[in-house]
């Protein structure tokens, strides 16, 4: 289902097993794994150990970056930026869902065959270290109305804020911290309230 929130692993708050484990436990059904430093050998572990897990929570399993790994951990689906592997080939050689990161509506215009859009970051985010100048609602709302794409946001997004973003008529919300602390389960019962989820 590629409607919700949409929870993104990063080793800075813990491992990433046992961060998708929390964030599916919450009830979250769409997990990427995303490691840019971890040794091929290592990730590939990872990488099935939270195909496994996702699976028995009946939750989508999303690789960021590497096609290869999606591939060999049998994932639901692989998340490309635009200076990953082109789309077309990534569909070649990939049968599944795939997602790429827009920062603009031309880029949106431009993504084709694809499953759906990563926007952002709307907001400045301290997660992602060479995130690029927050879009903020208005460059979001720009991004959604450019495609028929379902959009997740992503980049700052938390409590405060996540109604803001729902408004401007994305399918979900594309998040790190917001589900790591205490204001996890409240995050994700706002987004599902606002979705009808
Ligand atoms: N891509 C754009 S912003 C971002 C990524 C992976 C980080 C999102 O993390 P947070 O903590 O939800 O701002
Ligand atoms: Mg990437």
């Amino acid at each position: 289902m590629l409607k919700g929130v949409y929870f993104i692993t990063d080793s800075r708050f813990g491992k990433h097993e046992e961060l998708a484990k929390m964030a599916l436990e919450l009830g979250v059904k769409l997990v990427q794994l995303r490691e840019k430093k971890m040794k091929d050998r290592e990730l590939i572990s990872v990488a099935r150990r939270i195909r496994e897990i996702s699976e028995s929570y009946d939750a989508l399993f999303i690789v960021n970056d590497r096609v290869d790994i999606a591939i060999a951990s049998d994932a639901d689906g692989v998340h490309l930026g635009q200076e990953d592997l082109p789309l077309e080939i990534a569909r070649e050689i990939f049968d599944g869902i795939i997602g790429i990161s827009v920062h603009s509506a031309e880029e949106a215009k431009r993504a084709k065959n694809v499953d759906y859009l990563g926007a952002g970051p709307v907001f400045r985010t301290t997660t992602k270290e060479d995130a690029k100048e927050p879009i903020g609602t208005e460059g979001l709302k720009k991004i959604v109305s450019a495609t028929e794409l379902p959009v997740f946001a992503i980049g700052g997004i938390n409590l405060e804020n996540a109604e803001s973003v729902l408004r401007c008529g994305v399918c979900g919300v594309a998040v790190v911290s917001a589900l790591v602390g205490d204001k996890a389960k409240d995050f994700i019962e706002l987004v599902n309230r606002y979705l009808g989820i």
